[in-house]
């Protein structure tokens, strides 16, 4: 029964019915039974429920065919440093999708180079990750983790590894088309390197850099590699100068143990302190989040004070005195306008109401931009990987509305979410929009998730310049000033 409450949009009333009726106990038999529309002889099982219990099968599947970043990354930074350790290891890195940062991973690619493959075989495949071993071969070597992940390991001589690196990290369509562009100019590419078609001597290789300048291009960030327009911009010089981490001055929207946090506000600070960064914006709830112990006009007000007491310690640090505000259903902000106005940063987020129609949905999130005191929408789409489908948006008018309020769209890293998504992001971006990476922590730990964030600006193609983030806290207040002054009056 367990398993079957996995299916989003199966409660626990259905699930006991499905066992004891029909001796259904895993997802692939719902799914059968679904599919030979024999639930419907079930008491109170229409056509509906069937067809939306299909859906909520689908959702799940997707979900655990793919591993998230937040379990991919650490996964593959635990490898790499044990392969480091190898004797003979000269370098060690990610590929593939990994590497490219792409929202979810079929398969982690590794790559190390190394003279001695056997001894990094024998390590990759005796290491404590490696509960099945797919493949053993001295340059290839796969294994299954505990957790049924597949991960890959290549092993090259260390004067291949530039190309090795390009040509596993992908994509296959920017291969494909850096194959092509390699043709034109009497050049071929593959894992080897570059050589010239006449001569077969190779030009180029241990460098991955080399790789691409042997073909007159600029060096391209791997998160760019999915034939977006990529290699015309690296043939040109208009490849975006995309976000680093060092660019980064803050984060937003953290919650505490005020709300659904499982950190003190002091704690929170602290961790912000270490990570260098000039200003976290504190945001719990609002009272319509019950769940979650959304926090009372009161409770915010004590919050704020205690917010004030912390900052008058820290030096260069500080706490934002923010808010997660619900939108309620008709567009309304949660807390009322004079209680907005004495926060620093205000982020609005839709909880509820998420089979609204496209139109109410638009209509709902511009009606809270429009709002002087709202600084951020929160996870714009909605989306949760393997648990919910997006709502449905008019993405161009949430962007034009972002633009004519002065509004900022979140990219929110919490893996399962990515929200905005890469795609999304990039025409937000291009249309101008400002974005801003929130971790949503609701644990310190969860601030590093930072780092997947940037992942998707990166593969936005997102500069700094175009990321709240990115701003100094002087001018971050400033910018949202601006707008509390042009629409507030
Ligand atoms: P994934 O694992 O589905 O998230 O996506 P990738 O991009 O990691 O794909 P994967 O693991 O099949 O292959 C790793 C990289 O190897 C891929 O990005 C491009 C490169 N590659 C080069 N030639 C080929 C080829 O003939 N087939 C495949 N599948 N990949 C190739
Ligand atoms: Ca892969
Ligand atoms: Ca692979």
């Amino acid at each position: 029964m367990l398993e079957l409450l996995e299916v989003p949009g199966l409660g626990p009333k259905t699930a006991k019915l499905l066992t004891e009726r029909l001796r259904i106990s895993s997802v692939e038999q719902l799914e059968r039974a679904a599919r030979s529309h024999r639930l419907q002889r079930l008491p109170g099982f229409q056509a509906k429920k069937e067809e939306n219990l299909l859906k909520g099968v689908a959702v799940l599947k997707k979900g655990r065919e793919r591993m998230h970043l937040g379990v991919a990354l650490p996964l593959a930074r635990e490898l790499l440093a044990r392969l480091q350790r190898v004797p003979g290891v000269t370098a060690v890195s990610t590929a593939g999708s990994l590497r490219r940062m792409k929202e979810t991973i079929g398969d982690l690619d590794l790559l190390v180079a190394s003279r001695a493959p056997e001894r990094v075989r024998d390590a990759f495949c005796r290491s404590p990750f490696s509960a099945r071993v797919l493949a053993a071969g001295p340059t290839k070597s796969s294994i299954l983790t505990p957790d049924g992940l597949q991960v890959d390991l290549r092993v090259v001589a260390p004067d291949g590894f530039g190309a090795a690196l390009q040509y596993f990290t992908g994509s296959k369509e920017h291969n494909v088309r850096l194959r092509e562009l390699a043709i034109r100019r009497g050049l071929k590419v593959n894992e080897y390197g570059v050589f010239r078609t006449k001569t077969n001597r190779r030009i180029a290789g241990r460098e991955e850099d080399s790789v691409y300048r042997a073909l007159g291009l600029a060096w391209i960030p791997p998160e760019l590699r999915e034939d977006g327009g990529e290699i015309d911009a690296a043939k040109t010089g208009r490849l975006p100068t995309l976000v680093e981490p060092r660019d980064i001055r803050g984060d937003f929207h953290i919650h505490t143990t005020w709300s659904d946090g499982s950190d003190s506000l002091e704690t929170v600070a602290k961790a912000g302190e270490r990570l260098g960064y000039q200003y976290l914006a504190i945001c719990d709830h609002s009272p319509s989040l019950k769940v979650a112990h959304g926090m009372t006009v009161q409770r915010l007000r004590r919050q704020m004070t205690q917010i004030r007491t912390l900052n008058a310690r820290a030096a260069r640090f500080r706490l934002l005195m923010g808010a997660e505000v619900d939108i309620l259903a008709d567009g309304r902000m949660d807390y009322p306008d004079k209680v907005l106005a004495e926060l620093d940063f205000v982020v609005g987020a839709i909880h509820s109401g998420f089979r609204q129609s496209e139109a109410v949905l638009t209509r709902r999130l511009i009606a809270a931009m429009r709002n002087p005191y709202v600084t951020l929408i929160a996870h714009p789409t909605g989306r949760l990987m393997g648990q919910r489908e997006p709502y449905p948006l008019d993405l161009d008018a949430v962007c034009a509305a972002a633009n004519d309020t002065g509004t900022a769209l979140e990219i929110n890293a919490y893996p399962k979410r990515l929200d905005l998504s890469d795609a999304a992001a990039r025409r937000a971006g291009d249309a101008g929009v400002m974005l801003a990476i929130s971790t949503d922590t609701h644990s310190i730990d969860q601030l590093d998730h930072m780092a997947i964030g940037l992942g998707v600006a990166r593969r936005a193609w997102l500069s700094p310049r175009q990321l709240l983030n990115c701003l100094s806290r002087s001018r971050l207040l400033a910018w949202i000033a601006r707008k509390r002054r042009r629409l507030a009056g």
